[in-house]
């Protein structure tokens, strides 16, 4: 499977960019039935999409509204591409450890935390997640509880990306930092920061956070072993 691919990822991408759900979702079905992979739908064309909509609403074309259609378009399409994704998953079987993911407090940017879960649940980690608009002290309530390997969190905004390092501060307080490994995610993070906030890690997408946690949680075998 080659170029002829692109085709249809551009209409799955062009048809999310305009809202046009009809058109959008039975691409979706089509690129399925003919056999291109999952993965590629979700971050060739959907991912692509989604970007391009942020654009339109950051250049005043499009509005709240907008965003909502295309972020309900977005999960409608995820609800048919899911089992799918599980089943592509290199890995599944193999049971990795622990993770606890939420997105931080003051943002309900849902999407990509979701997509990062499933993916990880799909490669074996066990997954616990908060949610959306996730406080620093739920956050260190839940490593307490579950005593996860990896802790996990998504911003969007750069307005709650700081309420990562109040997390990992909290959990320094508590004496809880050297019990878990800490990954950050989410389009305004970089590696930069997430070193500058002390996290382990930094993904730039879904497929990355999989690969860095199966990374962390060997690098957790090493340390207690
Ligand atoms: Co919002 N929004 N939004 N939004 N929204 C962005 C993020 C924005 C970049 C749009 C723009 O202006 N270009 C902008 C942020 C600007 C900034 O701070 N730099 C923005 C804004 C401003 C806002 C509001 C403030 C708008 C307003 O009210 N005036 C508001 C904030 C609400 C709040 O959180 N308090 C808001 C609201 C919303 C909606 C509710 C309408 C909706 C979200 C619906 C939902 O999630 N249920 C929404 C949407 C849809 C977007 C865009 C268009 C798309 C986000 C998305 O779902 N992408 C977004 C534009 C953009 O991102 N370029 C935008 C698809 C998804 C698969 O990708 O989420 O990036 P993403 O996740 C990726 C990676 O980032 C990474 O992997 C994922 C999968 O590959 N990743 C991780 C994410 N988390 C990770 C964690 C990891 C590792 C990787 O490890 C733990």
């Amino acid at each position: 499977m080659g170029n002829d691919v692109e085709p249809v990822l551009d209409r799955i991408r062009r048809a999310l960019v305009e809202l046009d759900e009809e058109a959008f979702l039975s691409a979706v079905e089509e690129a399925l039935q003919s056999g291109v992979p999952a993965r590629r739908i979700v971050f060739e064309a959907m991912s692509k999409g989604m970007e391009e909509v942020g654009k339109l609403f950051e250049v005043g074309e499009y509005f709240l509204a907008e965003m909502i259609i295309a972020a309900d378009m977005f999960k409608k399409a995820m609800s048919k591409l899911q089992p799918v994704l599980d089943k592509e998953a290199p890995s599944s079987g193999t049971v990795r450890g622990k993770v606890v993911i939420g997105t931080v407090e003051g943002d309900v940017h849902d999407i990509g935390k979701s997509l990062v879960a499933s993916m990880l649940r799909a490669a074996g980690f066990e997954v616990v997640d908060l949610g959306v608009d996730v406080p620093a002290e739920r956050f260190v309530e839940a490593v307490e509880k579950h005593r996860p390997h990896i802790l996990a969190m998504s911003a969007l905004l750069t307005t709650t990306m700081k309420n990562m390092e109040k997390v990992i501060s909290l959990l320094e307080k508590r004496g809880l930092r050297d019990k878990v490994r800490v990954i950050i995610g989410g389009a305004p993070t970089t590696p930069e920061f997430a070193e500058k906030v002390g996290a382990d890690a930094w993904a730039r997408n879904a497929i990355e956070a999989v690969k860095k946690c199966i990374e962390l949680s060997k690098s957790l075998d090493h340390a207690t072993s």
